[in-house]
């Protein structure tokens, strides 16, 4: 740091250098975020220093957040629900799992008398092998260990992968509504039965497909409809247009959520459930502005859009003879394209996009936010036609 301050000026300018070297959305095809609303940013600017870690000092903040989460819960149809705006789907899973494993820990004794017992194996988890890699984060933060179902052809969870894999140390199941790499959504409602069958906890990572599902015309069974469903994670700054950092995490049962509570003797409030301490007000304002200002009506329209360009850039690339690995149920495209990884590498050298890659099956991977035109389809169309036709 310097011994003296630079100018507001000096700053600025410094500022604006680094500024440019962000690339814009422009050519982003490999994001699951976008640009936050207009709204959202402007109730971000004005909460800025609202601190949710100590939310006796911001009370009016704290009623937005409670107004966030109803809402949430109504969407999610569960208006009983118990939860916390985290800084995203990270965060959401591991508070998720950490419940279902504090709660796991609590039922067998004590930890000490848990280790002396020979039979007592590590807790297990079991997820779907395209879950998000924040689940192997859980694993290592928590010390449960990952069991991974594998998917059936349409790249769902397999759901007799997933009961084969059911022991008594497993402390829940995760399913995903809206996978990270192909948009796909799990067999939540098999997975809700077996959840219940074996009396453990079904968390649905709705990280992404949270703010697209309950918009788009057919109906998906993913959310507290299902009785099997413990928890919820949803994100905001994916497809609900806030702010980052803004993820929600929603349970049905309190008796889940009292398992994350801390004493916090000193604050104006006595108690703490999240997992950070200092946490943003700014990004629950954010979520609070941008929801109300679009009502389901605003989403529906934004999700229309992206899968009306979904759908456009499907169209397009069949003539090409370039098809999807599944066929799409949200605004994630895996495709099928050979020497994927050089595909990517060029398109970003020579053409200056942003795509991104599937691992199992590999595949070329586009997310088609709403930053998205058809301009930028049209464009992106012909150059990866330059890229395939070269390589053959
Ligand atoms: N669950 C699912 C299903 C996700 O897709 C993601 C992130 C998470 C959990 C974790 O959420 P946070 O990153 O908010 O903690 N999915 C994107 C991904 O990993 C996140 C992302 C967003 C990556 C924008 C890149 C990017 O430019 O691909």
């Amino acid at each position: 740091m310097n011994e003296t301050g630079l100018s507001e000026e000096e700053i600025r300018s410094i500022l604006n250098d680094s500024k440019a070297q962000d690339l814009t959305y422009e050519r982003v095809l490999s994001s699951m975020c976008t640009y936050p609303h207009k709204i959202a940013v402007e109730a971000h600017m004005q909460f800025i220093e609202s601190n949710m870690g100590d939310f006796g000092l911001f009370r009016g903040t704290y009623d937005l957040e409670k107004k966030v989460l109803s809402a949430l819960g109504e969407l999610l149809h569960e208006t009983n629900i118990v939860g916390y705006m985290t800084t995203g789907g990270t965060e959401s899973n591991i508070q998720a799992i950490r419940s279902m494993r504090n709660i796991f820990l609590q039922q067998h004794k004590s930890q000490d008398s848990l280790l002396e017992d020979q039979n007592f194996e590590r807790p297990n988890l079991v997820v779907p092998d395209s879950a998000h890699f924040s689940f192997d984060k859980v694993s290592d933060i928590l010390d449960v260990e990952l069991r991974k179902a594998s998917l059936d052809k349409d790249l769902k969870v397999s759901v007799e992968s997933v009961g084969s894999l059911i022991d008594q140390n497993t402390i829940g199941l995760v399913a995903i509504a809206g996978s990270t790499e192909f948009g796909q959504v799990d067999p939540i409602k098999e997975l809700s039965d077996i959840a219940l069958e074996n009396n453990i906890f079904l968390h649905v990572d709705a990280a992404f497909g949270g703010f697209v599902l309950p918009f788009m015309e057919k109906s998906y069974d993913f959310d507290f409809k299902l009785p099997g469903v413990t928890s919820i994670a949803i994100d905001p700054h994916k497809m609900g247009l806030s702010t980052i950092p803004s993820g929600a995490l929603l349970f049905r049962d309190s008796h889940q959520f009292e398992s994350l509570r801390a004493d916090t003797p000193y604050l104006t409030v006595s108690t703490q459930y999240t997992l950070t301490g200092t946490r943003s007000g700014a990004a629950v304002a954010a979520t609070y502005a941008v929801m109300n200002f679009l009502g389901k009506e605003g989403y529906r329209e934004t999700v229309s859009r992206c899968m009306e360009l979904t759908d456009y850039l499907l169209d397009k690339l069949a003539e090409m003879d370039v098809y999807p690995l599944i066929e799409p149920v949200m605004n994630v495209i895996a495709l099928e394209v050979p020497e994927c990884d050089l595909v990517r590498s060029r398109l970003a050298k020579e053409f200056n996009w942003q795509v991104s890659i599937t691992q199992n099956p590999h595949g070329l991977r586009l997310v088609i936010m709403p930053h998205v035109s058809f301009e930028m389809i049209d464009s992106f169309v012909v150059d990866l036609k330059k890229v395939l036709d070269s390589l053959e």
